[in-house]
């Protein structure tokens, strides 16, 4: 990640992009072959998880959890609590899953990483692509009959996804990585936009492409369950906190108490590493002690319908 000449926050894109597929594939999806790198904290990792559980795939892809303070050897293994070791690799830092596949990596050591234990490789480092490869390739394996792309829904689940991502899922960051005034406030504008429009359309409708939970809302769901946590303070986006909007805030405990979700999110891991990481935005190290969130309360959404 790096700021430009304008002080705008630019993402680096990811370089590992092969596919699991069926058929005739190198890389075919089976049983025990896949391992998935991941951070509690990193929002892009999180879908990952939440896919992965949601498809009933954790017997299946085995999952290592990196330690959630990024220090100076970037992403690290450790025994902290809701971390779990590199038992594949045996690797201390996360930079040597890179390099084991490709020894002269230069890019950004990024989670979620999905590594391939047959090969030795990693197959892809690109949250997106993970989801839909999750979605598609695995119903063989999976233990549920759960489809979070329904083909019908395709065109309007992958629309909204890129829809969100500029203006909320990334927004958020262009806003706290922001180095100039101008673009800081572009990103917020854009966002509690973004928001305010999703807010009148949760209205009428449970989910973000209708009535079913589908990967659009995974998406929406790991940057909106952030947001009042870390991006209403860390991040600068505070128009409103997210429970000011009762749409959304009664969509994100809606998805938050959807069987499987919960277990995936790591309030601590969330904020000591936001917090403890990001010196360039706070230096104090200090991790706010607050805000007090509950998202196991009551919530209407299944009376919602379009
Ligand atoms: N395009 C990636 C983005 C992943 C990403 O930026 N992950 C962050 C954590 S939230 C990271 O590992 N950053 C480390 C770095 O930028 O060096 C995806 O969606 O998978």
């Amino acid at each position: 990640m790096w700021n430009n000449k304008d002080g705008e926050f630019v993402r680096y894109t990811s370089e590992f992009r092969n596919r699991i597929t069926r058929g005739q594939s190198r890389f075919a999806p089976e049983a025990d072959r896949y391992h998935l790198y991941i951070s509690w904290a990193c929002p892009w990792a999180h879908r990952t998880a939440i896919v992965r559980g949601l498809l009933g795939l954790g017997d299946v892809i085995t999952l290592s959890v990196v330690d959630p303070v990024w220090n100076e050897k970037g992403w690290t293994f450790s025994t902290e609590p809701g971390c779990i070791p590199d038992f594949v690799n045996g690797a201390r830092d996360l930079i040597d899953i890179y390099r084991l596949a490709n020894p002269s990596y230069q890019g950004e050591e990024t989670t979620p990483v999905l590594w391939d234990k047959q090969y030795r490789t990693i197959v892809n480092n690109e949250s997106l692509d993970i989801i839909r490869m999750f979605a598609t390739e695995f119903t063989d394996i999976s233990k549920t009959n759960r489809d979070l792309y329904p083909a019908s829904l395709r065109p309007e689940i992958d629309r909204t996804i890129e829809n969100i991502y500029p203006t909320i899922n990334n927004g958020v960051y262009r806003a706290g990585f922001a180095t100039h005034q101008r673009p800081y406030e572009r990103a917020y504008q854009a966002l509690f936009r973004a928001l305010h429009d999703w807010e009148s359309k949760l209205a009428g409708q449970r989910y973000l492409c209708g009535n079913e939970l589908t990967l659009a809302d995974i998406c929406m769901f790991t940057t909106l369950y952030r947001f009042d946590l870390v991006y209403y303070s860390h991040f600068k986006c505070n128009r409103k906190h997210l429970y000011e909007y009762p749409n959304l805030w009664g969509y994100v405990r809606d998805i938050y108490q959807t069987p499987g979700i919960a277990e995936t999110c790591h309030s601590d891991h969330v904020k000591r590493h936001y917090y403890l990481s990001q010196t360039e935005i706070n230096p104090t190290r200090i991790v706010p002690a607050g805000p007090e969130i509950d998202f196991n309360t009551p919530h209407s959404r299944g009376d919602v319908r379009r």
